[in-house]
């Protein structure tokens, strides 16, 4: 059984000191995330550090596709994910359970969900998906927006970064998964309503 700290000295070992670097800073921005929203700390601090944990120096891309197809969440697009971007994440949540013996759902839901997010996410995934975008290191054009609008709550801070990552995947004309835009819909219409509701 592997402690959290026995797990980031795994990953410093297993992962290149960039995405090392990188998993530091989700944990840290998570751990703050956490506190202001009111959501476990711990749970949230795991989630970070697993997140990426699959993009170990010794994975290569087929090796992941092999990982990511024994994810446990029912996916109804798995054979469209194509790349390393999307499969990693399902890779991880296995090697999360498997490698690491975490059994809790919600600390797995939200490491798998990391990348694409998902239609009705729950807290804790939503906290996950934007710490990944927003962590200190962080430096696109943008960013110092998305981490403003943490104030604003969880809800609205996560539809801001999905909807950058769908403006960044339309400028880049790359292929949109299908869970994206469900994911992003999701949101826009919740926030729509909220809107109609407020105004
Ligand atoms: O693993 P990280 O680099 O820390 O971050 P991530 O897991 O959020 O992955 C980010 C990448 O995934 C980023 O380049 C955008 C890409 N991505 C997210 N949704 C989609 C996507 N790429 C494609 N092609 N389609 C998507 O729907
Ligand atoms: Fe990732
Ligand atoms: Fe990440």
């Amino acid at each position: 059984m592997f402690s959290y700290e026995m797990i980031l000295d795994d990953l410093k070992g297993s992962l290149s000191e960039h995405r090392f670097e990188h998993t530091l800073g989700v944990i840290q921005i998570s751990e703050k995330l956490a506190d202001y929203y009111g959501i476990n700390i711990c749970k949230a601090k795991l989630a970070a550090a697993l997140h990426d944990c699959s993009k170990q120096k010794c994975i290569t891309e087929e090796m992941m596709r092999g990982i990511a197809l024994r994810t446990c969440f029912p996916d109804k697009y798995p054979h469209q994910t194509k790349g390393e971007a999307l499969l990693h994440a399902l890779a991880s949540e296995v090697i999360a359970r498997e490698k690491y013996g975490i059994t809790d759902t919600e600390v797995l839901s939200a490491v798998r969900w990391h990348t694409t997010g998902c239609p009705d996410m729950k807290k804790l995934d939503m906290l996950i998906y934007s710490a990944d975008m927003i962590e200190p290191s962080r430096c696109f054009d943008g960013v110092e927006k998305l981490r403003a609008v943490m104030l604003e709550g969880i809800e609205k801070l996560t539809f801001e970064c999905m909807k950058h990552t769908v403006l960044y995947l339309e400028q880049t004309q790359s292929r949109i998964h299908q869970m994206t835009l469900d994911a992003y819909n999701y949101l826009k219409e919740k926030q729509m309503r909220n809107g109609e509701n407020n105004g």
